[in-house]
């Protein structure tokens, strides 16, 4: 097993990381910018290194940075949480040529998933369902315009290099097929400095449900099941529960199977997720994989009590797994506290934490790296807290959520909270009756 562990990353996961390298025996070293001397992972980590400035791109991003923080403390492996990065094939590839175990997939994983239209051409030889669409990149206006009237209107326009939203465009009808074609190519040209489009069938309503896996070393996979992320805004996840009430046994069991048949089918190594659209048929296609531990991880470890960093970083050490997949007991919710204003767009309020008191007691998680007297800095995302609630059934879980949003008091910042005691008396939330377009007909008020 390693001795010690840097962890390249900030926030709530950073203390994440953290608390299960101590259960482990393995030392820790913190990175943080001028801006996060203050945090508390770097007051628990053994050992912490300034690595920059405020913004992300001279400090958590700085890869000469933080290969020299772990040469400098002798860090055997490094571990990069979610976000900066942690889906970056080339900072892997440094990592791998500096003789450093990056705690994830291979380079070659990384950028097998990260491009689109490769991940989707993967699962197509491994048998693993994908949305009807384009073989590959759209080359023309024509040929475009051919393939939709093929698979029939309406359809959706995605960047190969995309993932969360950036590049897409549905389009109803042929007319208006040349204007998103446009923007859509000049908006990925912008966005990842590549334009290739691809077409699929625009699914209609569906559910976004994901499948959680482990692949070891030694090629065995397993599945941890599922998690449902349907309640999102402009593709940032809000709420996210295990196991989705939508699915029954059976459907479990069998996006479990392609789930570990994706990633079988890239000799993937380490903790990841599988992504899945699911249409109102109950039939469910493969949309992205995740090559990284991902915010919402918590309520997979509470539905099947395993510590997902800690099987990560067994992963990376060479440790085999059983290979036997993980159904859930119970049911878990997490509601992420950002610091935005739900009632005026969600626009982010960064600021001092004047006064902070957490949910506790029975069944109540807290994952959060701040404190009375913390300032939230503009820098770095909004997400300030997780509230992670495991109930015997859905019904216990929301009524667990529902308390404890009641006893999280906080003074200073505006937060989610109020959407999220909202949502928990919505009547189709609470029946489990809801897609990805649920936010967009949701109604706030007015502030109480
Ligand atoms: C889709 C889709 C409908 N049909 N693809 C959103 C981000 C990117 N990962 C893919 N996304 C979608 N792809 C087809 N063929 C609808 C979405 C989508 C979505 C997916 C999951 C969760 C929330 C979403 C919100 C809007 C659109």
């Amino acid at each position: 097993m390693f001795k010690k562990i840097l962890i390249a990353n900030r926030g709530e996961i950073a203390l994440r990381v953290i608390r299960t390298c101590k259960e482990m025996g393995i030392k820790t070293v913190a990175v943080y910018s001028t801006a996060d001397k203050e945090s508390l992972h770097v007051t628990f980590a053994d050992e912490a290194i300034c690595i920059g400035p405020p913004s992300s791109a001279e400090s958590y991003l700085n890869v000469a940075a933080i290969m020299a923080a772990a040469e400098i403390t002798n860090a055997e492996a490094i571990h990069p949480g979610y976000g900066f990065l942690a889906e970056n094939a080339e900072f892997a590839e440094t990592c791998e040529e500096s003789n450093i175990k990056f705690i994830g997939p291979s380079a070659e994983m990384i950028r097998k998933m990260g491009d689109k239209i490769t991940a989707k051409e993967t699962m197509v030889a491994a048998n693993v369902p994908v949305i009807p669409g384009s073989e590959g990149l759209i080359n023309s206006i024509p040929e475009g315009k051919e393939i939709a009237k093929g698979i029939k209107y309406p359809i959706i326009l995605k960047a190969t290099a995309g993932g969360g939203g950036k590049g897409m465009r549905v389009v109803w009808n042929e007319a208006d097929f040349e204007k998103n074609w446009d923007s859509a190519r000049a908006e990925a040209g912008a966005a990842f400095g590549n334009n290739g489009i691809y077409i699929e069938k625009f699914i209609e309503d569906p559910r976004h449900i994901e499948v959680q896996i482990a692949g070891d070393q030694f090629g065995n996979v397993c599945h941890m099941s599922e998690r449902d992320c349907s309640i999102q805004r402009r593709h940032q996840k809000l709420v996210e529960e295990a196991p989705s009430p939508f699915l029954d046994q059976g459907l479990r069991e069998k996006m479990g199977e392609a789930a570990i048949k994706a990633a079988k089918s890239i000799n993937y190594e380490s903790v990841g997720t599988v992504e899945f659209l699911v249409d109102k048929n109950r039939d469910f296609y493969f949309m992205e994989m995740n090559t990284r531990i991902q915010v919402e991880h918590t309520v997979t470890e509470e539905v099947t009590n395993l510590d997902l960093i800690k099987e990560q970083i067994k992963i990376a050490a060479g440790v085999p797994l059983s290979g036997n997949s993980y159904f859930p007991t119970g049911h878990s919710i997490e509601c992420r506290v950002n610091a935005e204003d739900p009632y005026n767009d969600f626009r982010p309020c960064p600021g001092k934490i004047e006064f902070l008191h957490t949910s506790k007691g029975h069944g109540v998680r807290i994952d959060t790296h701040v404190y009375a007297g913390y300032t939230i800095s503009p820098y770095y995302d909004s997400m300030i807290a997780k509230i992670i609630v495991r109930g015997v059934d859905r019904d216990d879980a929301i009524a667990k959520m529902k308390r404890a949003l009641d006893e999280f008091l906080i003074e200073g910042v505006k937060t989610t909270i109020p959407f999220h005691k909202k949502l928990m008396v919505d009547e189709h939330f609470v029946e489990g009756n809801f897609t990805t377009d649920f936010i967009n007909e949701f109604e706030m008020g007015e502030p109480e």
